[in-house]
């Protein structure tokens, strides 16, 4: 088969004829193709057994003053299409380029969906509240792990091998180590505190939120709650800061500028002096407002927090001059507070991840705390 017209000698007008044909209709099919038939153009012509390859190898077939020119057009045609094809190629990639720009685009000036996709857990909004408070005043966040040492969970915090916290039936342990060693599901967020005291020098102004466990299951108690504690270290710290700090906190959370606030002797191993911190609140009908009304016989108080100047043997456990330094601390429980709050009677819901519960006592995603404007109203 000969590829150069079927003439094993053809005149010299007649090759280079067929072959501006072919350059003509290869460089047409190249205008009006798309990328795949491109493609497609691309192996037909110059491919391994493409048009224009096999004339390459059928130049040997020409005279031998044919072949001189057949050659040099040939490599001018093989040249022409190649660079037709890769231009065409840039110019159809640009505009698939452009398109799918203009398909797209986003436009940045639509507003947000006015519904709303969820719901913010009354936890999560009570923590949120909480540490945007302290924040204010100068806390920092610290955080831990749940999995905890019991030097770290009890004996760090000053209480004795024979409390009745560390019982079995209180606390979650964890099966011995090969050293013999028991690790706890930690049952307060203190075991942070501990971590802070033992790894950053004073002064340590932190707030810790988070999960705690104790063995407990009742209609006011379950095995996971939250809580949230604070400690504060420093040179000269004392009970007026103790006392300016909490009662600032509790009429920011409950949002009651005169809410009287009580400080009652208490005991904690891990301060000393301690003190259980109430609030006023009135019991009417059945019902309870916080923060006192007109009829003073239903006044009464609600416990809402522990607190107390750190006890002295904590800071030497975590290798802190006591004689130098000295702090206050507190915890409290995120569940009551919140229920206080907002109204929450049943402990249980919480956690009973019911969407209709959710959809009543959540929060909008955009109720975000916010204290910008100050803690002083
Ligand atoms: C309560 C009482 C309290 C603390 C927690 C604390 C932590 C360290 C050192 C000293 Cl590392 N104290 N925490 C102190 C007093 C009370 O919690 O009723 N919580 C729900």
């Amino acid at each position: 088969m000969n590829v150069w017209g079927g003439r094993a000698n053809p005149g010299r007008s007649f090759a280079m004829e067929n072959l501006d044909q072919l350059q003509d209709d290869l460089l047409s099919q190249v205008e009006e193709a798309d990328l795949a038939a491109l493609e497609e153009l691309r192996v037909s012509a110059l491919g391994k057994s493409g048009t224009i390859t096999e004339m390459v190898k059928g130049i040997g077939q020409l005279s031998p003053e044919d072949r001189r020119e057949a050659g040099q057009k040939l490599n001018t045609v093989k040249k022409g299409v190649a660079e037709a094809i890769d231009a065409r190629k840039a110019v159809l990639e640009a505009a698939a380029l452009d398109a799918s720009l203009a398909d797209d685009r986003v436009d940045l000036t639509l507003p947000v969906r006015p519904e709303s996709q969820g719901r913010i857990h009354p936890i999560s909004q009570t923590i949120d509240e909480m540490v945007a408070i302290f924040c204010e005043m100068g806390f920092t966040v610290a955080e831990g792990p749940h999995i905890e040492s019991d030097f770290n969970n009890f004996t760090a915090l000053n209480i004795p091998p024979e409390h009745p916290a560390r019982q079995d039936h209180d606390t979650f342990y964890l099966p011995a180590d090969e050293n013999g060693e028991r690790k706890v599901l930690r049952t307060h967020t203190s075991p942070v505190q501990i971590r802070t005291m033992i790894t950053e020098k004073p002064p340590i102004r932190i707030v810790v939120p988070g999960r705690t466990f104790r063995a407990d299951h009742d209609a006011t108690h379950s095995p996971m709650f939250h809580q949230i504690e604070g400690l504060v270290i420093d040179e000269e710290t004392h009970m007026g800061h103790l006392k300016g700090c909490l009662i600032e906190f509790c009429r920011a959370f409950f949002d009651v500028d005169d809410l009287p606030v009580r400080f009652r002797p208490s005991y904690f191993p891990f301060t000393e002096p301690s003190a259980e911190v109430d609030i006023g609140c009135s019991r009417e009908g059945g019902g309870l407002t916080i923060g006192r009304s007109e009829n003073s016989s239903a006044e009464d108080w609600l416990e809402i927090l522990g607190c107390g100047m750190v006890n002295p043997h904590v800071l030497k456990n975590c290798g802190i001059d006591s004689t130098k330094y000295q702090g206050f601390a507190f915890g409290l429980g995120i569940e009551r507070a919140a229920m206080l709050k907002y109204g929450i009677p049943d402990l249980r819901t919480f956690y009973d991840s019911d969407i209709r519960w959710l959809s009543h006592y959540g929060f909008d995603r955009l109720e975000v705390p916010n204290v910008a404007e100050g803690l002083v109203r």
